[in-house]
């Protein structure tokens, strides 16, 4: 505002991850706002990750999706929606209603979700509803269920704080769930005895805490997971009565578990006798034990079988429903539980329903439908290849970025670009949206209202605090018109998302009577401006005012009997014949949320890690050849990327670890996607992503550059990455051969204007200096070399756009700062911008403890995530005292 007042603030939710963080927006009046966390929230009472305090940064109007666009072209809704109707229409009724789907992802809000999902199987006729969840949740799902009846999470976070063991399964929780992770650090902190397992191939920064690591091979938490049941039955930790009294099935775990010794449990996970023992003694002798998990369970060919296999030892304790013990499945996306809630997946109904005759006629009676869906439609990957082969002749993406995301992802881009007719609605230009025939622009975090569902069943309103930009509209809108258009206007008659909420509650409690967890009843009356004030809640929340903290505190579980079955996992499957020497392992790094549409838009979320890369350990990288900050390509026959290698003892040998965040608009060869073979699990048809197989080799470039600009464009070279920074962006180059003419290739890189002043520096053999200098005022530096550059990254991105004069000049082509000018460093602290430099100096003058740091630096202050990173200083700085 230009009298500098603000608007009052607003409480909202975060849009990134499921601990759904409450977050209290302060709009400044022009398309920008102040974030802080909703200090009332039970989520996070008043922290952010570092992530979620960026959230002001990924504001306003740059780079949005302002209007609709239909073959390229610029167009209003009327004709957009028209030519997507009429390509529906055409394909249902020449092909039926399965030539046509939507691909939907748990970032909507559940009023989206459920006008998608409504439209589809009871209007359309099809179930080809699926979502990015089915990469993500689909095996926790399946396994609740085998294990439940239901899609059930029992427990909630205060057992997750609450536990004396908290174990923590292919989970990086430090990172993807930064807040929920510093609340266990604050439990673990007051109560020191708490015990922390961590279970992942790779020492991740959720180590930081941990009293164990079980450093498994890949692909062996099933055998880890049946040697505790054995030990568990040897060690007489059996809840007999529980067991006898609730549950159905032991008899078969235990025998199928039985050959899981400790001998044959530590061929198979690589891990020795005695840390095994001391795990599973851990286990045996807490009785307050939750088992999280996430990732690194449900993405794996038998990540159904993994999830059953957390949950049996669970049974055999009777350490579920009650305080502090449980399995506890985390969710990935703001919206994960919601989308599973309004049946987002192809293969479930509406509000925890499945393809059963009774609940199909239910379910056909609440909406009026029509045409109802009788059958599952098809999943993801299973979908992606009817689109490949023509079965699937028109497909809606909402809110999801397969071309990236998706495994064998060239082969997803290949089948979109062929499709006769590709919606996709985003809110900035994608990877996908490259491939779509028409572009409709949906209303983002901040421009839209609706609820969402975090990993404890707590709901949450996000709220708007400011206009939609531009035509943008809101999905469930967008959603209604197609209804409209092929005729069903009357059942999608809906003002506001309130209507669509209340309809949904009293979906979820329509002939339950206690048959289904999922019942919101008690919230289908609410009045819009009460749905307006709502405060977040866990659900059930039963008509009859009924609510409960925790599942199955009455041992009821949601089976025929009533019974939780133990399921015994299938025989492990054998790997693949003859294959690619490197177990390709992927996921996330800390500051950056899936294809970085949002995130990389804030300068200080990309100053963590500015690059895709490799970890990879010495002896892997020796076999190749290749040195720290080398390029390296990563291969197999699916396709080939081009990242930076990480030497790391934090990896296992055979293993490489590339994280999933870069995209083709960010790099040239960096979709770490494009490598990924799916192989679904039978059950849940997740598909594996995190074990696929993979060459290496050194790119072997003939130089390296690093290159800063106000503008750059994207050259035809080997290897680019760029990301924004604060003022201008950054770039990684590297090329096959040296450019003829190098004053030529920076200035096409700099889109320059051939009125800048071009400065070139002194050059040794095989490096190369320039700088460009508008008005005076620096625009662009390009050094390189055929060495990878050193170069004081940050500091020269921050010099753009200053005018800079005479020995400056000279500072700025070495590429560091000048005597008496300090360079803070590559950035570790994102929340308050410290760099490696300032913490080493700050280790230097006596700050030996994290909270003194935080005190000179203010480091670790906010979020914390970053903490592990300065601990790692500080413990480099003590060995070098020691040496
Ligand atoms: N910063 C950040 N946070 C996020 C997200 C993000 O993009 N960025 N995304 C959100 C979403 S949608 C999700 S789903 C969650 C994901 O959250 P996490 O599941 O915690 O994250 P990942 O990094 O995908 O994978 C977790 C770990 O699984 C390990 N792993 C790989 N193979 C195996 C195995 O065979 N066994 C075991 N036990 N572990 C294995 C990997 O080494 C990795 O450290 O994060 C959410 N939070
Ligand atoms: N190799 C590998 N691949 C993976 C994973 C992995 O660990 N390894 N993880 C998988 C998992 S768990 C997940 S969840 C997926 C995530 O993968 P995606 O869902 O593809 O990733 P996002 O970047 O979150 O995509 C969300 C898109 O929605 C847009 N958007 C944001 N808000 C809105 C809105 O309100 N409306 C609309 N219409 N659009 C909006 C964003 O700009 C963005 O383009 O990736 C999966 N892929
Ligand atoms: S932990 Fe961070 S990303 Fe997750 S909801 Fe909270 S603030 Fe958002
Ligand atoms: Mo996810």
């Amino acid at each position: 505002m230009p009298d500098g007042t603000r608007l009052p603030s607003i409480n909202t939710t975060c849009p990134y991850c499921g601990v759904g963080c409450g977050v209290s927006a302060t709009p400044n009046g022009d398309n920008s706002a102040m974030v802080a966390g909703d200090i009332a929230h039970p989520s996070n009472g008043g922290r952010l990750c570092s992530k979620g305090s960026a959230l002001g940064e990924t504001l306003g109007l740059h780079g949005r999706l302002l209007a609709p666009r239909v073959d390229g072209k610029r167009a209003n809704w009327d004709t957009a929606m028209a030519r997507a109707a009429e390509g529906f229409r055409a394909a249902i009724e020449k092909h039926g209603p399965d030539s046509v789907a939507f691909y939907l992802s748990g970032q909507l809000l559940t009023e989206d979700y459920y006008v998608a999902n409504k439209l589809m199987k009871g209007f359309i006729g099809s179930a080809n509803v699926d979502t990015n969840s089915r990469l993500c949740m689909a095996s926790a799902v399946a396994g609740h269920k085998r294990a439940f009846g239901a899609d059930t999470v029992p427990g909630t976070y205060e057992d997750v704080e609450g536990c004396d063991l908290l174990i923590l399964a292919g989970s990086n929780l430090a990172w993807c769930h930064p807040i929920l992770y510093q609340r266990v650090a604050t439990a673990k902190e007051k109560r020191p005895g708490m015990q922390i397992v961590v279970i992942d191939p790779r020492r991740t920064a959720s180590c930081e805490l941990a009293d164990q690591h079980l450093p498994l091979k890949p692909g062996s938490d099933v055998a880890l997971f049946q040697g505790l049941l054995t030990y568990l039955a040897r060690h007489d930790c059996m809840d007999e009565p529980f067991i006898r009294a609730r549950t159905n099935g032991v008899e078969d775990a235990l025998e199928a578990a039985a050959p899981y010794d400790l001998t044959r449990v530590s061929q198979e996970t690589g891990l020795p006798a005695t840390e095994l023992e001391s795990f599973y003694a851990r286990f045996a002798w807490t009785e307050k034990t939750v088992t999280l998990f996430s990732m690194g369970v449900n993405q794996a060919r038998d990540g159904t079988d993994k999830v059953n296999a957390i949950i049996n030892p669970h049974l055999l304790t009777g350490r579920i429903g009650k305080p502090g013990m449980g399995p506890f499945s985390m969710t990935g996306q703001p919206n994960a539980m919601g989308g599973r809630e309004v049946g987002g997946l192809s293969n479930q109904l509406a509000c925890h329903m499945d393809f059963d005759p009774a609940s199909v006629d239910r379910v056909k009676r609440f909406w009026t439908a029509p045409n109802i869906a009788e059958k599952p439609g098809l999943k993801a990957v299973d979908l992606f290849e009817a689109v490949e082969d023509g079965r699937i002749k028109a497909i809606w993406i909402m809110a999801t970025n397969p071309v990236v995301s998706m495994p064998d992802a060239d082969r997803v881009k290949a089948a979109l670009k062929a499709c006769p007719l590709v919606i996709v609605s985003d809110i900035v230009d994608t990877d996908t949206t490259a491939c779509a025939d028409i572009v409709l622009p949906a209303t983002g975090w901040g421009e839209k209202d609706g609820t969402v569902t975090n990993s404890e069943r707590r709901i949450s309103r996000q709220r708007a605090f400011l206009p939609p930009p531009g035509l943008a509209r809101h999905d469930w809108q967008a959603l209604s018109g197609l209804a409209r258009r092929l005729g069903y206007g009357k059942w999608f008659a809906y003002g506001n998302p309130a209507d669509i909420f209340r309809e949904y509650a009293a979906m979820t409690a329509f002939e339950n009577e206690g048959t289904r967890d999922l019942d919101l009843g008690g919230l289908s009356d609410l009045s819009d401006s009460a749905y307006d004030a709502l405060a977040p809640i866990r659900w059930p929340v039963r008509k009859d005012g009924g609510q409960i903290e925790r599942f199955f505190e009455d041992g009821q579980f949601f089976t025929e009997d009533r019974r939780a079955n133990f399921v015994a996992p299938a025989l492990s499957p054998k790997p693949a014949a003859k294959p690619l020497p490197l177990i390709l392992n992927t996921g996330r790094i800390r500051d950056q949320w899936h294809t970085m549409t949002r995130t990389g838009r804030a300068a200080r979320l990309n100053q963590h890690i500015g690059e895709p890369f490799a970890e990879i350990h010495a002896a892997d990288a020796a076999s190749i050849g290749i040195t720290d900050a080398e390029l390296l390509t990563l291969s197999n026959r699916k396709g080939r990327i081009a990242v930076r290698a990480l030497i790391t003892d934090e990896q296992q040998k055979g293993t490489v670890f590339v994280p999933m965040h870069w995209t083709g608009l960010k790099a040239n060869a960096a979709r770490v996607d494009s490598l990924v073979t799916p192989s679904p699990d039978p059950v849940s048809g997740q598909p594996a992503l995190k074990s696929s197989r993979v060459k290496a080799a050194p790119l072997a470039p003939a130089w390296y550059g690093f290159a800063a600009g106000l503008s750059l464009t994207s050259p035809e070279i080997a290897y680019w990455a760029r990301s924004t920074a604060l003022s201008g962006n950054r770039m990684e180059l590297a090329g096959s051969e040296m450019p003829d003419d190098w004053a030529g290739f920076a200035r096409e890189l700099f889109a320059s204007q051939h009125d800048g002043e071009l400065v070139e520096g002194v050059a040794g053999p095989g490096t190369y200096r320039a700088a460009l200098f508008e008005r005076g005022r620096l625009t662009g530096i390009l050094i390189a070399s055929s060495r990878p550059v050193a170069a004081a990254r940050d500091w020269l991105t921050a010099q753009l756009g200053h005018i800079i004069t005479g020995p400056e000049r000279t500072a700025i082509l070495a590429g560091f700062p000048g005597e008496g000018a300090a360079d803070p460093g590559p950035i570790v602290c994102s929340c308050l911008g410290v760099g490696r430099n300032t913490l080493i100096d700050a280790i230097r003058d006596g700050a030996t403890t994290l909270n003194m740091i935080g005190t000179c630096t203010g480091a670790g202050t906010n979020c914390g995530s970053c903490r592990p990173d300065i601990r790692k200083l500080m413990e480099a700085r003590n060995e070098n005292a020691d040496a």
